[in-house]
């Protein structure tokens, strides 16, 4: 099987509900999606690098740059469609992990098509159904963010995560736990804080969280393990982990107990797969995070959740929680218990839905060998 064809097309889709986290509220989501054309299939993957460079140094715009100017066309001179080959060549290449993330997806799909089985095979998933939780953004109010949780419990979500920030920390727990005391709840900060806040971080362990994610900046892992030794609660670090190295090294350092995975943020599913392996290896719990991703990406999420050590809920909610109407058919949706599925198709095991991919679509670029 040789590549034919590569298309890359950046999308946007407004959510249902603002998003905000530390660094500001989106109104909508801007990514693109990575087409790759062999042996009469095609295999898609989502970037989830955002407009702004705010969670990562990674935006839309270097992304299409990355990968219409180096890895595409890599590439297309070997016209190799194995992913790991792809992973391994694109490691020259400094950086830039969710264009190359977007890109070997793209090829896994591909393969899984090819041979006719779900991602989750091929990785080496376990679980046919994973546990759902859902992220909520900062809001106007603390009376509205306890109402939307409310919400969100009554579909049945299993775990609930809030954002947090100075400001919107303590006094948000204390409203969420004076109505919901016995919820399995997390909150995620970003990195907005600093060491000098140590002590005010503490009081979060009045509050019986599952975990406190990402309190510093992502390159302190040395605060993270001051921290950690200091407070009762499990931290999970996610703009920290990088690579399997950088969770050998938090591991190593105590900075956190909790890792979260995200294959954008990891550079591909086969660094993913690593820390996965060694995280399982160590006895440290994984769970999938999330980039509000259309349903392409997320089924690709779902996937990769289903592997024997995302032991904890993870940030993977269904399409109405996102979007007004997602990109795939059927849409991915809550089941009784608060799970969801893993698509039982070949590759991610979503259809895309080409009418509201053109609809959403901003430009358009065709790459040939
Ligand atoms: O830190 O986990 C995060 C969304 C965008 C960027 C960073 C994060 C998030 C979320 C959303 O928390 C999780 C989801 O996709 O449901
Ligand atoms: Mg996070």
């Amino acid at each position: 099987m040789t590549i034919e064809r590569i298309d890359l097309e950046i999308l946007r889709l407004p959510y249902v509900h603002f998003f905000e986290t530390s660094f500001g509220r989106s109104y909508d989501r801007t990514f693109i999606l990575v087409r790759v054309q062999a042996g009469g299939a095609c295999g898609l993957g989502e970037v989830v690098a955002e407009e702004a460079p705010l969670y990562s140094s990674e935006t839309t715009q270097t992304a299409w740059h990355i990968l219409k100017d180096f890895l595409v066309p890599a590439l297309l001179k070997s016209r190799d469609p194995d992913p790991l080959a792809f992973a391994a060549a694109a490691r020259k290449f400094r950086g830039h992990p969710m264009a190359k993330a977007g890109l070997e997806l793209a090829l896994w799909d591909l393969k899984a098509k090819a041979e006719g089985v779900p991602l989750s095979v091929l990785w080496g998933g376990t679980k046919t159904e994973i546990e759902a939780g859902v992220s909520c953004g900062i809001e106007d109010t603390l009376d509205d963010l306890v109402t939307r949780i409310g919400g969100y419990l009554s579909e049945g979500y299993q775990r609930i995560k809030i954002k947090v920030k100075p400001g919107w920390d303590v006094e948000a727990c204390v409203a969420v736990r004076r109505i919901f005391p016995h919820i399995a709840l997390q909150v995620d900060a970003n990195g907005a804080y600093i060491p000098a806040d140590i002590p005010h971080l503490k009081a979060l362990d009045a509050f019986h969280l599952v975990m406190v994610e990402q309190p510093f900046p992502p390159y302190d892992l040395w605060d993270h393990a001051k921290l950690q030794k200091e407070m009762k609660t499990p931290l999970c670090l996610d703009e920290s982990i990088v690579s399997e190295t950088s969770a050998r090294q938090a591991l190593e350092m105590g900075s956190c107990r909790i890792v979260n995975i995200k294959v954008g943020r990891v550079g591909g599913p086969a660094e993913a797969k690593k820390i996965h392996d060694f995280c399982l290896a160590r006895g440290v719990p994984v769970w999938c995070g999330g980039m509000l991703e259309s349903g392409i990406g997320r089924a690709a999420n779902l996937h990769l959740a289903s592997l024997p050590n995302f032991k904890l809920p993870n940030d993977l909610s269904a399409s109405n929680r996102y979007w007004k109407e997602d990109l795939i058919d059927p849409e991915i949706v809550l089941e009784k218990g608060g799970v969801i599925k893993v698509p039982a198709g070949p590759g991610i095991g979503v259809h895309p839905v080409e009418e509201r991919i053109r609809r959403a679509t901003l430009r358009k670029e065709t790459l040939r060998p």
